[in-house]
């Protein structure tokens, strides 16, 4: 059975049209002539999840896992805000989902009618299309229709993917349903194209290229993607560039280890930045490409010693001149560009091989220096923060999925060497703490790895709702670093002395992760000295779970602040 309401069969069958199978329901009459229809048709996977904040995160990390978009749908009123902050993040990172709000007819607006708000491009400052179908269901306003949900397909995956959003006003009766089959409706089909350099461009490229003796390229975050990771390594050694890599730019995910990468960079960075050190690492030419980079540090260094020219290579044509010194856009994609690239490259004399080789090793021996004085704070730190998150990330097992929370998690991942073959995702597009378990569970619902989430305590508070669907699988391993407050907020030493500090910005509570963790089904385990960690590690990655495990990890916040300011003070020495 599907609703006997054409504008629902429209919207459905062209979704169809265009592959488009995954759906996120969350629950309201308003929006019932869809959900009949794509339950009526069983080429749907059909999911419910209550809370629409959580369910759009939810979306979100299940269309990193499938690598399709994904379908939202809520009924009218506040259901719809409740998106906003995952639709924030989805046109941020550059994720395809399309959003269906259901509403009422536009005479009803603003006439003390029930669940009633004025829905018309409700996302405006982070969506990449926004329309209203017609109430009416003339063949002139069915065609316009058609026309609008092939525009808002189109636009959500193609060029920079994004969420795109349809508003639809239905007339009642709500929940008429039909025994006829969907109507098989044809999409306008939008032919793939392949963008190339045009060849004068090129010769510009190659010729500051071939005058370039120090050359960095950075990668923001971006999804596993072997291609263009190979092209990128074979680039940088082809012509002696030096990568700086995050864990989120996944390159480990899909290169060994290779020696043109630095890894550790936020560490490297900030010795340069605090020690006043190192012109001699200014980059002559920077390319850069993937959405952010984590570090402060790195912009930092950037910003002080800018390049003289700066290339980003992205989907579109924005100007994102993160580091102030943007002189070159290349509105393509980086896979295609290094490939299209590689080719034409000519060998580089002795003498300037040799100066780029001097570059990378000038970053090397930094980066070296710095992991020893890492290495050295480990192995004499008491329990912490720091501690726990260096043993956690020694033990993740590779081949796996981490997820970063938002913003102790992420932080102290970059101050570790990124798990070999890992794949790291993390929120920040917006860098929210409201949906990391979510899109996390979203995740690991399609996943067939093991799945570990790592979130502070407010974070993991803030999104407890992630666990209140029925989605949850047994390859999720949820770890909690709960400090009893936003410990990250106590590493600002100006702000922690402040008499604002302990209510407003640390939040500090008393809550325990065990309540939920047995609300929602979830085994538990805790830990609060180093010895339970190591042991309860072990059982955390036991194969032998047939439900989803959270460890939750008790720190001090007194011990956790001074072991970092140890940990970035020993950065700070020169050795
Ligand atoms: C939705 C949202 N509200 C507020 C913030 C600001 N914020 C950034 S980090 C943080 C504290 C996080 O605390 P917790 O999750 O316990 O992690 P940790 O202190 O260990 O970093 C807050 C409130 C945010 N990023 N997102």
């Amino acid at each position: 059975m599907i609703s006997s309401q054409p504008q629902a069969q429209q919207v459905v069958s062209l979704l169809l049209a265009h592959d488009i199978y995954d759906v996120i329901i969350s629950p309201g009459s308003r929006s019932g002539a869809l959900v009949h229809t794509f339950n009526g048709c069983k080429k749907f996977n059909c999911r419910t999840v209550v809370d629409e904040r959580s369910a759009a995160y939810f979306a979100m990390g299940l269309a990193q896992a499938i690598s399709r978009p994904v379908v939202l749908l809520c009924s009218s009123g506040t259901a719809t805000l409740n998106y906003a902050p995952a639709i924030a993040e989805f046109y941020q990172q550059g994720i395809p989902i399309i959003v269906l709000t259901a509403d009422r007819p536009a005479y009803w607006i603003a006439q003390l009618e029930n669940q009633c708000i004025n829905q018309n491009d409700i996302y405006r400052n982070f969506i990449k299309y926004s329309a209203t179908l017609p109430l009416e269901t003339t063949e002139k306003s069915l065609w316009f229709a058609r026309r609008q949900i092939n525009e808002a397909i189109h636009s959500a995956t193609t060029g920079k993917l994004g969420p795109v959003h349809l508003n639809i006003p239905f007339e009642e009766p709500l929940h008429k349903t039909v025994d006829t089959p969907l109507p098989n409706l044809a999409k306008i089909a939008l032919l793939s194209t392949q963008i190339a350099l045009c060849e004068s461009e090129k010769q510009i490229f190659l010729e500051t290229l071939a005058n370039s003796l120090r050359i960095l390229i950075i990668v923001g975050q971006l999804q596993p993607d072997k291609p263009f990771c190979q092209s990128l390594v074979d680039f940088a050694k082809c012509t002696g560039a030096v990568i700086l890599a995050e864990p989120l730019a996944n390159i480990h995910s899909t290169i060994d280890n290779s020696d043109v990468i630095i890894w550790q960079v936020d560490n490297v960075c900030r010795k340069l930045v605090e020690s006043g050190d190192d012109a001699s690492l200014r980059p002559d030419m920077l390319i850069t490409c993937g959405n952010q980079v984590v570090s402060k540090a790195i912009k930092q260094f950037l910003r002080t010693y800018p390049p003289s020219i700066h290339y980003h290579i992205g989907a579109d044509n924005s100007v994102i001149d993160t580091y102030q010194s943007l002189t070159h856009i290349v509105a393509m994609s980086p896979t295609d560009f290094f490939v299209q690239v590689l080719p034409t490259l000519e060998p580089v004399s002795e003498q300037v091989r040799h100066q780029r080789e001097d570059y990378l090793e000038h970053w090397q021996s930094k980066q070296h220096a710095v992991n020893k004085q890492c290495d050295a704070v480990a192995e004499n730190s008491d329990f912490s923060d720091w501690w726990v998150y260096q043993q956690l990330f020694a033990n993740i097992p590779s081949d796996s999925v981490i997820h970063l929370g938002n913003s102790s998690p992420v932080r102290y991942a970059l101050m570790n060497k990124p798990v070999q073959g890992a794949i790291y995702l993390g929120n920040r597009g917006t860098s929210g703490i409201d949906g990391s378990l979510s899109t996390a569970v979203g995740y690991a619902s399609a996943s067939e790895k093991i799945n570990t989430v790592i979130l502070g305590d407010l974070s993991f508070l803030y999104d407890s709702n992630a666990l209140w669907n029925h989605y949850l699988s047994n390859n999720l391993r949820i770890v909690v670093v709960n400090n009893g407050g936003g410990n990250i907020f106590g590493q600002l030493e100006t702000l922690s002395q402040s008499p604002d500090f302990k209510q407003y910005f640390l939040a500090e509570h008393h809550v325990s992760a065990q309540p939920f963790a047995k609300a929602f089904g979830l085994d538990y385990i805790s830990a609060s000295d180093a010895e339970t960690f190591k042991q309860e590690l072990t059982t955390l990655y036991a194969t032998n779970h047939n439900k989803p495990i959270l460890l939750e990890v008790l720190t001090d916040y007194a011990t956790n602040i001074k072991t970092y300011q140890q940990l970035i003070n020993n950065l700070h020495e020169e050795k």
